[in-house]
């Protein structure tokens, strides 16, 4: 099972300990293709290193590659904005989780898309009791 894994890099990375924790549980159920997106040392100017297109041609490349997409949405980020709506045009299933109680209300193009399985959790132990519920 390929996870890709969707978080906001350049959109902030506030909720990068959030990721980090999802990451940490998803890899029970199988490969996390995007495991930096949780890195605690990646700053919002993210991999400095590395070519943009490159990051680009690698990250759609692994999205293609996957069998299921699974995206933390508070923080709100047009990369992630972007790979919802591709992975959607490749009938991936796509699980989105978002925390009301963070920063504003979550883009109706995510909420108003019936494709897009949109969770409200304020905690951890939800995130996990509904990955259970999706991998089971
Ligand atoms: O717009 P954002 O940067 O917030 O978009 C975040 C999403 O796009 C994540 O889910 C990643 O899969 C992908 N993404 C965006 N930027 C990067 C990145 N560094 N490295 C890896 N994945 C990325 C970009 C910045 C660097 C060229 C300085």
């Amino acid at each position: 099972m390929k996870i890709y894994f969707a978080g906001s890099i350049r959109g902030g990375r506030k909720d990068k300990e959030v990721y980090f924790e999802i990451i940490e549980s998803l890899k029970s159920y199988g490969e996390v293709l995007t495991e930096h997106v949780g890195s605690l040392p990646l700053s919002a100017r993210g991999e400095h290193e590395v070519k943009e297109d490159f990051i680009y041609k690698r990250d759609i490349e692994w999205l293609e590659s996957s069998d299921i997409v699974i995206a933390e949405v508070t923080n709100p980020s047009l990369g992630v904005g972007y790979e919802l709506a591709y992975a959607e045009k490749l009938k991936i299933p796509v699980h989105c989780f978002f925390n009301p109680e963070k920063y504003q209300s979550l883009s109706a193009m995510i909420r108003g898309d019936k494709y897009l399985n949109v969770y409200d959790y304020k905690d951890l132990e939800k995130v996990n009791l509904i990955l259970n519920n999706i991998f089971k």
